[in-house]
């Protein structure tokens, strides 16, 4: 299958992160895509191309025009009130505030677009996300003509991006964009598979009132795993996408044993939905060694999980996501696209 990857994504770089009382650089780094592309091209996965550029007009059919506003004008606000560093929000309107003015200071701006202080700016960070936005785009454009499947190497990724804040180091939801371009293109029903160790609760807050496109996540237990106010067993979807939405948490410590248990309902869900394409949301922060998360799968189970996933037999787009074990990422990543093929 073909590899689309942006070199813009490399100008989303350096920026810090809050964690466990300090500030440490971003788990979520350039090295990450570099690592998985090497270990595409070692394994002779296909080709890798570069992404077209793409209208944000399918962006603003899953994300508030106005958020999408915002995004790029972050950088430039942030330098023009004086500042360097790394931008990121620190106050949020949580309940018994007011979340429906939008503030004019910067730092509120980002606050009042945001769950958590996870997604952060530097110069380059708009570049960033719109490669990333273009690839998965470019990505869905060869599995609707006709490519079995395509692998979106997004970075940064997105399944955390809601439809009006970011989070989790991520900005634009790309899968959602790529799902929202299939059923713009006559699609009748997509499924996102989300495996990443996280709940994507952006995705899920998308498409929660929607029976055109299922959500199925398998992820940590948010009562005790990030992003933790979402991602719960009885989240089934509301209105018309009522049975549309699946949740699979699980507890720490869960190994292939569980997970794959758990991954064959989830494949069971999209089968019975028919869906005209299958999207993946590729995270392998499930890793045993993954310096942020709690599952134990082993670089030997996720060419298993690209096995089983194949086996329902539909055009498939992976998208990436998460996986913060940088040795290891290319391995895990791509065995899972190499289990698929076989
Ligand atoms: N500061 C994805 O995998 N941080 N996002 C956890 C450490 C948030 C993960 C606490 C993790 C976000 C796409
Ligand atoms: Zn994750």
């Amino acid at each position: 299958m073909r590899t689309i990857l942006s070199p813009r994504h490399a100008a989303h770089a350096g920026n810090v992160e809050l964690d466990a009382g300090a500030i440490l650089p971003a788990y979520e780094m350039p090295s990450r895509a570099e690592i998985i592309k090497a270990r595409v091209a070692e394994v002779g996965l296909g080709p890798i191309t570069e992404p077209d550029e793409h209208e944000l007009a399918t962006a603003r059919k899953v994300h508030d025009p106005a958020y999408l506003a915002f995004l790029p004008t972050v950088w430039p606000e942030w330098e023009k009130a004086g500042r360097g560093g790394t931008a990121m929000p620190y106050v949020f309107p949580t309940r018994g505030l007011r979340g429906d003015v939008p503030p004019q200071a910067i730092e509120a701006k980002l606050g009042f677009y945001a769950f958590d202080g996870g997604a952060t700016f530097v110069k380059g960070t708009w570049e960033a996300i719109k490669s990333s936005h273009d690839t998965a785009l470019t990505a869905a454009g060869l599995v609707r003509s006709g490519e079995p499947a395509a692998f979106a190497l997004c970075r940064p990724p997105g399944h955390h991006a809601g439809s009006n804040f970011m989070g989790g180091y991520c900005f634009i939801n790309n899968a959602a964009v790529a799902a929202q371009s299939f059923i713009d293109a006559g699609a009748r029903r997509v499924s996102v598979l989300d495996i990443d160790y996280h709940h994507g609760n952006g995705t899920q807050q998308i498409f929660y009132a929607r029976a055109d496109v299922q959500v199925v996540n398998l992820h940590g237990d948010p009562m005790t795993e990030y992003p933790y106010f979402l991602g719960h067993a009885d989240e089934r979807g509301e209105g018309e996408g009522h049975g549309f939405n699946h949740n699979f948490p699980m507890p720490a410590g869960t190994d292939w044993s569980g997970w794959s248990a758990a991954l064959d309902r989830a494949c069971d869900l999209v089968a019975g939905h028919a869906p005209d394409v299958l999207i993946v949301s590729l995270g392998v922060d499930t890793f045993e060694r993954d310096p942020i998360s709690n599952f134990r799968l082993s670089s030997a189970d996720y060419p298993r999980m690209g096995r089983r996933i194949a086996q329902l037999g539909l055009p498939t787009l992976f998208v990436m996501e998460g996986g913060y074990a940088v040795d290891e990422i290319g391995i895990n990543a791509v065995g899972v696209l190499t289990g698929f093929e076989e």
